[in-house]
C-alpha cells in the first residue's frame, strides 16, 4: 500500500464537476494503479474520514500528476483565470487531451504514452540557465515556478499533424522570468533542452532521433505575451504525458515548438538548430499556423477537433494574428513550416 497517495487523484473532485462517466473511470483508473479491485477499498479510501483525503491537493482525474509537485503546489492551484484569451470552442475533455499525446521520449503511438510514463520520476527538477544572461545557474522548480505571476489561459492547441483542442493551462508569460534573469542584448534567440532519461524514457532508445529534444525562439517570439512557461493544466500541476513538470505553450505555432519537460533554457546569439533539423522536410524554425502553406505530405487547410473528431478550417496564426502577426512576413513560406 505504499501508494496511498495516489488515490487523492480522484476523491477530491468535486461531485458537481464530474460525470457519472468520469467518476467511475477515474475510480476504475485509481484501483489499477493500487493493483486491487473490489469497491470496498474504493469506498473506504473515498471516505471523508479518510485522514489523507483531507489533507489532499487538487490532482487531476486522468493520471499521472506527479504527487509531490500537486503536494507543493497546493496553494497555487488553480490559478485566476485570465479571460483576455478567449476561444469560441468548447475546451476539450481532459480525458481526451491527457490520452493522446506526442511525446516520442514514450512512444510514437499518441494512445499509449500515458501508460508509459507511470515510472518517470519529475521531482526533483532543476532548470539549468545559460548563455548569454546575467543570472545563469541551476534553479529548483519550486523556486521557478515563483518567479513569475501564475494564471490560467484558454488557448487553442494545433498539432501539425492537422488535430487540434482547446486547453485550459496554467503559467506565467515567459517574458516575466526572461526579464527576471536579465539576458545581455547579444541574446537574440532563446533554446529550449528537454531532459535526457533513457532508462525511464523508452522512446530515447531508438536513435534514429537526436536526443535530448530541443527546440528554439526568436527573443522576440520569446517575449510575446502568448508566450506561457506552463506548469499545471486543467487546473492542477501538469500530467507526466502532457510535459510535467515544465513546458512552453505557443498557441500560435504548431504544437511540436511547443517543447515539453524542460531541463535547459539557454540564452544565444545565433539561431539555433532544432531537433527536427535532422529531417529538414517535416518542421521548420518557425513552424507558425497557415492553412495556405500546406506541409510537404498533407494539407494543412484544415484540422480535426479532438472533442467531436469534426473537420474545421485552419485559421493563419491558429487565430492569433493580433498578437503576432507583426513578427512575420505572410508571404514567406521560411515561416509556416
Ligand atoms: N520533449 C518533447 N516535447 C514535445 C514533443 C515531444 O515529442 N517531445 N512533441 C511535441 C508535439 S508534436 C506536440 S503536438 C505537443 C503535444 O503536447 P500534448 O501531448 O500535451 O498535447 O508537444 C510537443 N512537445
Ligand atoms: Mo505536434
Amino acid at each position: 500500500m505504499a501508494n496511498l497517495r495516489i488515490p487523492r487523484a480522484w476523491d477530491r473532485i468535486p461531485e458537481s464537476q464530474v460525470t457519472p462517466e468520469e467518476r467511475y473511470l477515474n475510480r476504475r483508473d485509481a484501483l489499477k494503479q493500487l493493483g486491487v479491485a473490489g469497491v470496498g477499498l474504493a469506498g473506504l479510501i473515498a471516505g471523508t474520514n479518510n485522514p489523507l483525503a483531507a489533507r489532499a491537493p487538487q490532482l487531476g482525474p486522468y493520471g499521472h500528476v506527479p504527487a509531490q509537485w500537486a503536494e507543493k503546489w497546493s496553494g497555487l492551484f488553480p490559478a485566476a483565470r485570465n479571460e483576455k484569451y478567449r476561444v469560441v470552442r468548447p475546451v476539450t475533455q481532459e480525458r481526451l487531451f491527457a490520452g493522446y499525446n506526442n511525446f516520442y521520449e514514450f512512444s510514437l503511438k499518441k494512445d499509449k504514452v500515458k501508460d508509459l510514463v507511470s515510472d518517470c520520476r519529475v521531482h526533483p527538477w532543476e532548470v539549468e540557465i545559460k548563455g548569454e544572461v546575467e543570472k545563469r545557474g541551476r534553479y529548483d522548480l519550486d523556486d521557478l515556478i515563483r518567479m513569475g505571476e501564475l494564471e490560467d489561459r484558454i488557448y487553442r492547441h494545433r498539432c501539425v499533424e492537422a488535430w487540434s483542442a482547446v486547453v485550459p493551462w496554467t503559467g506565467y508569460p515567459l517574458s516575466q522570468l526572461i526579464k527576471a534573469l536579465n539576458p545581455s542584448p547579444k541574446a537574440r534567440f532563446v533554446r529550449f533542452v528537454s531532459v535526457y532519461r533513457p532508462t525511464q524514457m523508452p522512446g530515447q532508445l531508438d536513435r534514429s532521433y537526436p536526443w535530448p529534444y530541443y527546440e528554439a525562439l526568436t527573443m522576440d517570439e520569446a517575449m510575446n505575451e502568448l508566450t506561457l512557461l506552463t506548469f499545471g493544466l486543467y487546473g492542477h500541476p501538469l500530467n507526466k504525458q502532457n510535459g510535467a513538470p515544465i513546458r512552453i505553450v505557443l498557441p500560435w505555432k504548431y504544437g511540436f515548438k511547443g517543447i515539453k519537460s524542460i531541463v535547459k533554457i539557454e540564452f544565444k546569439k545565433k539561431q539555433p538548430r532544432t531537433f527536427w533539423d535532422k529531417f529538414p522536410r517535416e518542421y521548420g524554425f518557425y513552424g507558425n499556423i497557415n492553412p495556405n502553406f500546406d506541409h510537404p505530405r498533407w494539407s494543412q487547410a484544415s484540422e480535426i477537433f479532438l472533442n467531436t473528431r469534426e473537420r474545421v478550417s485552419t485559421q493563419i496564426y491558429n487565430g492569433y494574428g493580433e498578437f503576432v502577426s507583426q513578427m512575420y512576413d505572410e508571404d514567406d513560406r521560411k515561416y509556416f513550416y
